[in-house]
């Protein structure tokens, strides 16, 4: 509440709920949308209000508050500096909300009668605007994952009282990625941790309880998918069996992907992503750019910065698990600079337009950069090649120089591990938030990842803009997964003589150092079977070298001199990513056990397969 004075503040914060922030009450109502359902919904306003304020909506499966947060959490405290009325409120189906909770994105706007999360959302700030005391008429939607998604979905039918949105880390269509599949390959541990967590009980967030310690022997005991339902969850929970029931890109997944329903930008949208979003990274670059597609006023806007899933509303975001961030408080200065200044333009009228249209924290140079275009026009997409010697380098193969492959024999009884193990389950906290920036070191040397690393660079290598990878491969069965992961390396110092302050600590501390660290800076997977098309899955050609387009999505890094790039490619990412038997059957979910069998997997190197990855390298 920057326009009430200091006095009265502390007079009012004394005698209210004492927190640093201004001082709030909180009210529970139900809120009734079209079809008579009523939607648990909680508000709460500061104690004093000296004007009419707008109000912030957050939409959310997963519980809200049952009183004022003291102290106030770190994602709300600069909101709490302009004075907004917020808004929490429970999705139809989940705690007391009424109706059903079908974990469903679909949206039939030609349909007047049906409700779904754009109806609901337009009926909640309908009610709102007319029902809550003092407010100003404007509305703001806002909020991460679940809760982006909510936000981004009211794109499709604004309500007129719905002035800024900003969707953080919304999936966009669930088959094609994010977190239930990346390109038709199932995210097999977060389904299934995901699906009975939200829906086997409406009044809780249910965490499956593993009688194993270390989940990867969990799932690999577990063995085909089928089981899941026969022997633990029987069929009780729906989305799961949505899932089992649609292997393929069919009528189901289309209509889930409500994204394609959007090409404009109706309503002024701060999209936010992290670069090491462990769940849902693409969502994100998918909205903005379906939103380019049209957006006269320029009132579509995209930023992203070193964080895993949601991380720019935790407390600082100095470092994501070893990584640090060059003295940036990256998350704080997200929400002061660019979230707060973005909804008190659009929702108090005071400050400006953001300045850009794509915003950055670089990582690797730990800088924050502003581009008007994206990708920026100086980015030259320049190949990276993979030689069947193990070296990485800007040359193309010659035509008599290299081995033609390289070679590794894939087995889905010994899955490469996606994280170290014990690997703990998804849910609730644990190592899963920070997977991503782990040092890949810890499979290096297994002889089913095949590793790819450039000498020292001698200068700085910038990319911005789009990653995908172009490989050659071949697999002796008739379907198989290419996993290709994109690394960092930073450099190994033996000895303290040459060991530097920015290389974190020294030498023999081994486990907070990063000497040799090896960060994953994109990641993906590709499923052999959906290589020429998604609704229709094919078996592949035995041992016939066939070319696979991997896209790693946007990112904005610098490999520093004196660091190596690296690349591994592997075939399993367990249990992260469910295994591929490596023999085609009509539909993985139905595969037996005796349908995972070993296959021998080559990259080929050669000039006429010259595997690659594409990278856009500033001049
Ligand atoms: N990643 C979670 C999710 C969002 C939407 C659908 C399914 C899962 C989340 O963090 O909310």
């Amino acid at each position: 509440m920057r326009r009430i004075s200091l006095f009265v503040f502390v007079i009012f914060s004394a005698a209210c709920v004492a927190q640093a922030g201004p001082a709030f009450k909180l009210e529970e109502v139900m809120v009734p949308v079209r079809d008579g359902v009523h939607l648990q919904t909680v508000i709460m306003r500061p104690v004093t209000q000296w004007a009419p304020l707008p109000i912030l909506l957050l939409r959310t499966p997963y519980g809200v508050l049952s009183k004022v947060p003291d102290p106030l959490p770190p994602n709300l405290r600069e909101f709490a500096k302009d004075g907004y009325i917020f808004v929490f409120q429970n999705l139809r189906g989940r705690f007391k909300s009424e109706g059903t909770f079908n974990l469903s994105f679909q949206v039939d706007l030609a349909n007047p009668q049906a409700t779904n999360e754009t109806t609901d959302a337009y009926d909640t700030i309908d009610w709102l605007v007319k029902n809550v005391p003092n407010n100003n008429g404007k509305v703001g939607i806002w909020g991460v994952s679940y809760s982006g998604l909510t936000s981004a979905i009211t794109l499709l039918h604004p309500h007129p009282a719905l002035k800024a949105v900003s969707e953080q880390a919304s999936p966009a269509d669930q088959w094609m990625n994010d977190d239930m599949h990346r390109y038709g390959a199932l995210r097999e541990s977060y389904a299934v941790e995901y699906s009975i967590m939200e829906q086997a009980d409406k009044n809780s967030n249910t965490h499956f309880n593993f009688d194993k310690y270390d989940t990867y022997t969990w799932y690999l005991d577990l063995g085909p998918l089928g089981n899941v339902n026969l022997k633990y969850i029987h069929g009780s929970i729906p989305y799961w069996n949505e899932m089992m029931e649609h292997p393929d890109y069919d009528s189901f997944w289309l209509k889930e992907a409500w994204v394609n329903q959007l090409h404009s930008s109706p309503v002024p949208n701060l999209n936010v992503s992290g670069f090491w979003d462990q769940e849902d990274p693409w969502g994100p670059w998918k909205i903005w750019r379906n939103s380019e597609e049209h957006d006269p006023d320029n009132i579509n806007f995209m930023v992203v910065g070193p964080w895993n899933h949601g991380g720019w509303q935790g407390p600082e975001g100095s470092h994501l698990g070893q990584i640090p961030f060059g003295g940036h408080k990256t998350s704080l200065e997200f929400r002061e600079n660019i979230e707060a200044p973005f909804f008190r333009y659009y929702l108090h009228g005071e400050g400006s337009k953001p300045d850009f249209k794509v915003t950055t924290f670089e990582t690797g140079s730990n800088t924050w950069h502003k581009y008007a275009a994206w990708p920026p026009k100086e980015a030259k997409a320049t190949n990276l090649y993979l030689h069947s010697d193990g070296t990485l380098s800007f040359d193309a193969p010659g035509a008599e120089s290299d081995e033609e492959y390289k070679q590794y024999v894939s087995d889905p009884s010994d899955p490469v591990p996606y994280r170290h193990r014990p690997i703990s389950p998804t849910y609730p906290g644990g190592d899963w938030p920070a997977w991503e920036v782990q040092d890949q070191r810890f499979v290096s040397d297994r002889p089913d990842v095949a590793t790819f690393i450039s000498t020292p660079l001698d200068h700085d290598v910038q990319i911005t803009g789009e990653l995908a990878a172009d490989l050659f491969a071949s697999t002796s069965g008739t379907d198989s997964d290419f996993v290709v992961k994109l690394i960092d390396v930073y450099p190994q110092h033996a000895q303290k003589d040459d060991w530097k302050p920015e290389s974190g600590p020294e030498p023999g501390e081994y486990r907070e150092s990063l000497n040799g660290y090896e960060l994953p800076i994109a990641m993906e997977v590709r499923r052999g079977r959906y290589n020429h098309s998604y609704t229709t899955p094919a078996p592949l050609t035995p041992n016939q070298p066939t070319e696979y387009s991997i896209p790693l999505r946007d990112h904005d890094h610098v490999f520093l001199k004196g660091h190596r790039i690296m690349v591994q490619v592997q075939s399993t990412w367990f249990p992260l990513i469910d295994r591929n038997p490596q023999k085609f059957v009509p539909s993985i979910y139905q595969a037996k056990a005796s349908d995972y069998v070993p296959a021998t997997q080559r990259i080929y190197c050669s000039a006429q397969t010259p595997s690659h990855i594409v990278l856009p390298v500033m001049p």
